[in-house]
């Protein structure tokens, strides 16, 4: 086993990234493990506010998170983050970026549909009124992980099946 490891949770917007993430880690916390997550939605707020949605700047996006989960990792910390990260190739160079037993992708996995029925946030709404452009799913390209080390599908599962699901998961195979 890993004592630390990086989580790089990938799924549409609406599939439950954040709510997963940051729910595991209240729960990892319980039980005597440091954990952070970090959130490509917060991260878009701070560190990469110069960021847009093109191609170029969510591979940007992704590398920035990376390095600032690199930094948690060194620091011994489970590290959650929840990022759409569309693209299986900027995926890829991700996961090269770390050592092969401290990476794992997590497939939040929930079909447009039914993250477009939930539309926290109005934004699939918008989307599809043309007010907001690249949307993941609606005009911008999701490319689903086929290889993923865990897969936790929000729309069969409940919100504390699939903390449950993810946190046996690192317990189990990292954080020993
Ligand atoms: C996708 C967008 C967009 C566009 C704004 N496409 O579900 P949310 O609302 O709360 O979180 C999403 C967030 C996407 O940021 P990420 O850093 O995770 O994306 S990526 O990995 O692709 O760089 C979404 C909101 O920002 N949002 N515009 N055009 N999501």
């Amino acid at each position: 086993g890993h004592k630390s490891g990086v989580f790089w949770f990938t799924g549409l917007s609406g599939s439950g990234k954040s709510t997963l993430a940051q729910q595991a880690e209240k729960e990892l916390f319980k039980q005597g493990i440091r954990c952070a997550v970090i959130d490509g939605d917060q991260l878009r707020k701070g560190l990469n506010i110069d960021l847009g949605f093109s191609e170029e700047d969510r591979k940007e996006n992704m590398r920035r998170a990376a390095e600032v989960a690199s930094m948690f990792l060194e620091l011994g910390f489970i590290v959650l983050v929840p990022m759409i990260s569309p693209s299986s190739a900027a995926r890829e160079a991700i996961r090269y970026r770390f050592q092969s037993g401290e990476f794992a992708e997590v497939y939040v996995q929930c079909s447009l549909e039914t993250c477009e029925q939930r539309d926290p946030k109005g934004l699939y709404k918008k989307a599809r009124k043309g007010e907001i452009r690249e949307f993941t799913g609606i005009d911008a390209i999701y490319e689903a992980p086929e290889h993923a080390e865990l897969t936790v599908n929000t729309e069969i599962y409940d919100m504390e099946s699939s903390v449950n699901l993810l946190v046996d998961f690192v317990t189990h195979n990292y954080a020993k």
